[in-house]
């Protein structure tokens, strides 16, 4: 059974730098859905924490009714929310840690328990939705989730040494810049990723997405030559050891564990597969399906930041591709 895995979509995004709402992407995802029986979604699909929620939902809709024409009768998605997807969860966790349940490593939410579940159920028709929080087992020894739990370990160092269960995780939730470059920002060098903030807080305040104005802004033009090798040295020395962490401390047993998240696929061509092992595990990143021109202007795919990231699993074998390496930039900018 062929799965899909992709994630960080951010559908609705403010700045519309979502993709998949240009035709060009969308055609290249849905023409890789009809070869998959089972697509997940790992998070932070739908873009709900610049306060547009409704918003949001309401440019997702075409996206995701797209996804399950393509997919078709029979087929299904695994819905995992992240955190700027994270309320459409929030009502089933309210009343689980109300009930005195504890958070598990995986659970099977209900589709009726928030308006915007619903909502989703019913555009990805004729396929099949299953929504699991906070991970899921995808068979054959994999485990994913989105990653927002690594924010614990990337922002919050101090407490990364204790143990932590789903529910500490939940807690420590928006700890981390709530932006969709703050997900991103917390896997770079301290320096980096604050300039990275700085510019794109500056290119949100002022509605700035086109490539000359972002060459003025005070950082840019540091980020995008800088990416692929300081960005590389971060994500493993912190990003790869907190995905080890978070799989540890909530006691999953899986050969390969799935994140999404940083934004950062792998591991790709050029990376060291035996940096990407940790305690005799494989850990992988779905990418994402953002074009951030204060990383990408100027540079050109392969680029483990580049916009349509993507897993194939089959019969337990992972593979990392980029899905939109042969689309002109101009058509995703
Ligand atoms: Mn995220």
């Amino acid at each position: 059974m062929p799965t899909l895995v992709i994630s960080d979509l951010h559908l609705g995004s403010r700045a519309g730098r979502d993709v998949l709402r240009r035709p060009a992407a969308i055609d290249r995802l849905c023409d890789a859905i009809a070869g998959a029986d089972r697509l997940v979604l790992l998070g932070d699909t739908v873009e709900m924490l610049e306060g547009r929620p409704q918003g949001a939902l309401a440019d997702a809709e075409p996206v995701l009714r797209a996804m399950g024409a393509a997919l078709g009768p029979g087929r299904s998605v695994v819905l995992v929310p992240g955190n700027h997807d994270h309320a459409l969860v929030r009502p089933w966790l309210r009343r689980h840690a109300a009930a005195g349940r504890r958070l598990g490593p995986s659970h099977r939410i209900g589709i009726s328990s928030s308006p915007g579940l619903r909502a989703i159920a019913s555009w990805l028709k004729p396929a099949r939705l299953e929504v699991r929080y906070p991970g899921v087992d995808l068979g054959d020894g994999i485990w994913a989730h989105h990653g927002h739990y690594l924010d614990r370990h990337l922002v919050r160092r101090p407490e990364a040494t204790g143990r932590a269960t789903a529910d500490d995780y939940e807690r420590s939730i928006g700890a981390a810049a709530a932006r969709l470059t703050g997900d991103m920002a917390a896997a770079m060098p301290r320096p980096i990723g604050d300039a990275f903030g700085r510019a794109a807080q500056l290119a949100m305040r002022a509605a700035a997405v086109s490539r000359p104005v972002i060459a003025t802004l005070p950082g840019a033009g540091l980020l995008a030559p800088l990416s692929a090798g300081a960005l590389g040295y971060q994500f493993r020395r912190s990003g790869l050891p907190a995905m080890a962490a978070v799989t540890d401390h909530l006691g999953v047993d899986a050969a390969d564990v799935v994140f999404g998240h940083v934004h950062r696929a792998g591991p790709r061509d050029g990376d060291d597969a035996d940096e990407w092992e940790r305690g005799g595990r494989r850990l992988w990143n779905s990418g994402c399906w953002v074009y951030e021109p204060l990383l990408l202007a100027g540079t050109s795919p392969p680029h483990p930041y580049w916009p349509g990231g993507a897993l194939w699993i089959d019969g337990g074998e992972i593979r990392s591709v980029g899905l939109l390496d042969n689309v002109a930039p101009e058509l995703l900018d």
